[in-house]
């Protein structure tokens, strides 16, 4: 079997690529300097690749793929073009909004929008999503994959290019007037072809062409595109490989084995089911690649089972059949070795990008010269993967009992809303047109600072923790200041909110180096979920009721809810994410009940992700849904009417799943609404929300002031379809990215909108 990879992290093992652009971003450093760090990240990473037969050129990029795809296609969007400067700047002027020498890091505007940033499938990435108009033309600009793959022969690579399918690239792109987008498939394919044709001409053989958007339902006409462009494309003097990943294809087997390519790359992991049927659909001259080794991640595929169903398929396919990681490995961190601290045992269960291409190899060893000739590797495989399976550190009996115990009065509140509505106000007594902020005050450098000193043991624990109690002073001081109604304790001592739980509970391990990119420069460093879930000790019991020692207001208790901490880890592959999310759930629900017990009123549980861990088939979303729903209710529900529960979610584009939101009855519920002039109420139309809601009316994501009357507007846009005396008034997130000085006069402004509100509202 030939061995292939469909793509390498590029931020580098110590972000190296992070760290070159904020600082050219900042005006630190020269477009030379950040292309040459781009160049040696590229040599290096081909480097690490060794050994596999085909490497793929192209998958580096400075911000993103499919921005990159864009640029490639001459699909700029109008408000970029003729603009001075490198193409690359123009390039980050799409992708983070305005000149790339403005000194922030953050990505704002100023003069020109940024691109809209949405989820890539159902992963933590983040593309720039590419726009259309009926007018849109494209135009080939092959420099960056000529360039790359001239790199990449210098050194003497075996070479797959690496591209985004025409049907993905539409199928991900948005119209901004309403046109079909599929409509321009005409005019795209002619510039994919003269691609693919450029890159035959400097001697590219292999083509990967992504087309992932093949596991998702599709239509009819997307269906036909998918005939239209691959006929189109067969005349092209290359050999394509059209690559799907992330899903299924079910009866879509049929279409994706039939088109006119050289081959054809699926999930093996979880498309495992395609396999058969497309055994017997694949016509005889085609390469079927098999992505074995997970690509979404960290654990060691157990080898030997993998050998034991791939070889008869290799007796089957011989030649035609490789193997590959599943996906690109974008979504996992680079290198294992870099690990310094992580715990022996749990170690020596996980492979990184690069110990899942070793993995690989001995795969293909196997495969092509016998098992014995790998005798020692797949020995130590075994022993490591029955390690893990047997590890007392994995089973937890005690955890296991109390999952079995769950019973649906666990997830019941005592009283219906409207009972507890009445008695919360009573003990609350809070104002009408209530004003809270999600949760996190700005992330200061010297919280940073503080962070990094008490890492690198240069303060302890105390000196810390007296710092972060200052910074908690300074957060409730600022809020009396303001006049806001429900405190929060601002969360200084807390790095990411997932990250931050994962690290006090037991079944967690976490990584120094595991980043993984986010979008753009941005990465996070996902917790890993190894074993049963079970919380030693309250984690943010002290840090509240601190807090809450310091004013008479009510403090909010803030909490991660099991969803969210879920799909935002690297979660377990010997149990079903909705065993490890009720794990999660019974642990934060005791969080919670302590939270009460010492005295917290309003306890928000945060399940920013909930709508992000939705299946990419729609088919699966009930499933999902009704396991979601159960833990967080199971997390939320266990307290007395008359603490108030709050939840938040973030990209709140949940109009196709408000009835479930309804479900989790929470008590007030805040969202991400004001970019869109709370369009996104219109959900609320249809469907009768029951209980209370804050629409976000201040855009964190910018550092644009917003008005009071632009706060009283939409709040009375929000006013229209939802009771007066249900509605909240906070801003759409959390303000951790944020500056003081640019929270003060938006949060000032936000409490002279609450007060208007009461006086011509009610
Ligand atoms: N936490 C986690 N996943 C997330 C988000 C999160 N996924 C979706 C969304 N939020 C992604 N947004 C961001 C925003 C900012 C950063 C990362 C993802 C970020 N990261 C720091 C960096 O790259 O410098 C690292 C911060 C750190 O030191 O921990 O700023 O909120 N899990
Ligand atoms: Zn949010």
């Amino acid at each position: 079997a030939i061995t292939h990879n469909l793509g390498f992290p590029r931020i580098g093992a110590k972000r190296e690529l992070k760290f070159a652009l904020e600082s050219y971003w900042k005006g630190e450093s020269t477009l030379e300097g950040l292309k040459a760090v781009g160049a040696e990240l590229r040599a290096r990473h081909w480097q690490d690749q060794e050994g596999i037969d085909l490497v793929p050129v192209g998958d580096f990029a400075f911000y993103d793929q499919m921005l990159d795809m864009s640029f490639t296609l001459g699909n700029l969007p109008e408000r970029v073009r003729g603009l001075e400067g490198d193409v690359l700047d123009n390039y980050f002027r799409v992708a983070r909004g305005r000149s790339a020498a403005v000194a922030d890091a953050d990505a704002q505007c100023g003069g020109v929008a940024a691109g809209e940033m949405t989820k890539w499938f159902d992963t933590n990435y983040h593309y720039i999503v590419p726009e259309f108009t009926a007018e849109t033309e494209f135009r080939l600009d092959a420099s960056r994959l000529l360039e790359q793959l001239a790199e990449a022969k210098a050194q003497g690579i075996q070479t797959k290019s690496v591209l985004v399918g025409p049907v993905t690239y539409l199928a991900l792109g948005k119209t901004k007037d309403g046109s079909d987008r599929l409509a321009l498939l005409d005019r795209l394919l002619p510039v994919y072809r003269e691609l693919l044709t450029t890159l035959a001409a400097q001697g590219a053989e292999w083509v990967q062409i992504d087309e992932p958007i093949l596991v998702t339902e599709l239509d009819e006409p997307w269906r036909h595109a998918f005939e239209v462009a691959y006929h189109e494309l067969k005349s092209a003097p290359v050999k394509l490989l059209l690559a799907t990943y992330f899903g299924t294809l079910q009866d879509q087997c049929y279409l994706a084995a039939n088109l006119p390519v050289a081959g054809l790359h699926i999930d093996a992991i979880r498309g495992r089911d395609d396999i058969v049927p497309l055994l017997n659909l694949l016509p005889s001259n085609k390469i079927l690649s098999l992505g074995v080794i997970n690509g979404r991640n960290i654990w060691k595929t157990d080898l030997n089972a993998v050998l034991d169903w791939l070889e008869p398929i290799q007796q089957q396919l011989g030649e035609r059949l490789w193997i590959a990681p599943s996906c690109s490995l974008l979504h996992v961190p680079v290198d294992l070795t870099s690990e310094r601290k992580l715990d022996g045992e749990v170690r020596s269960w996980l492979a990184f990008a690069k110990q899942k291409l070793e993995e690989l190899r001995v795969l293909a060893s196997a495969l092509n010269q016998g098992r014995e000739a790998v005798r020692s590797e797949l020995d130590a495989n075994r022993a490591a993967c029955e390690a893990r399976r047997r590890s007392p550190r994995v089973n937890n009996p005690e955890v296991k009992a109390a999952i079995a115990r769950i019973d649906a009065r666990l997830g019941q509140r005592q009283g219906p809303y409207a009972e507890r509505a009445a008695k919360q106000a009573e003990r609350l007594g809070l104002p009408r047109f209530p004003t809270t902020t999600i949760g996190s005050f700005p992330q200061t450098s010297g919280i940073r600072q503080a962070r990094r000193q008490l890492k690198a043991g240069e303060i302890d624990q105390a000196a810390y923790t007296e710092i972060m109690r200052t910074e908690i002073a300074r957060c409730v001081r600022e809020q009396e200041a303001l006049g806001l109604d429900v405190f929060v304790h601002g969360e200084p001592e807390r790095n990411d909110m997932v990250e931050y739980f994962g690290e006090q509970l037991d079944g967690y391990a976490f990584s120094q180096f595991g980043w993984v990119q986010s979008y753009g420069s941005r990465c996070v460093k996902p917790p890993i979920l190894f074993g049963d879930i079970s919380r030693p000790k309250a984690m943010t019991v002290d840090w509240i009721t601190y807090a809450q020692s310091l004013t008479d207001k009510p403090m909010k208790g803030m909490l991660t809810g099991p969803v969210t901490i879920l799909n935002w880890s690297f979660v377990r592959d010997d149990q079903s994410r909705a065993v490890s999310c009720r794990q999660l759930a019974l642990a934060i629900r005791e969080e919670v009940l302590d939270l009460e017990r010492a005295g917290v009123r309003v306890i928000q549980i945060d399940e920013a992700a909930l709508r992000e861990g939705l299946p990419l088939r729609r088919s699966q979303w009930g499933e999902y849904l009704d396991w979601a729903v159960e833990c967080f209710r199971i997390t939320a529900n266990g307290v007395a009417d008359e603490t108030q529960i709050h939840t938040h979610m973030c990209y709140s584009e949940f109009n196709d799943i408000i009835a479930s939101i309804a479900d989790m009855d929470a008590d007030v519920i805040t969202i991400e609404t004001s970019r869109s002039d709370m369009e996104l109420l219109d959900a609320f139309d249809d469907f009768n929300y029951p209980n209370e809601i804050g629409p976000g009316v201040y855009d964190i994501h910018s550092p644009n002031i917003p008005t009071v009357a632009h706060m009283v507007e939409l709040m009375r846009k929000a006013a229209e379809r939802i009771p007066a005396e249900r509605l909240w008034v906070n801003p759409d997130c959390g303000l951790k990215t944020r500056h003081w000085n640019e929270v003060i006069p938006a949060l000032t402004n936000m409490v002279v909108a609450a007060k208007t509100l009461r006086a011509t509202l009610s």
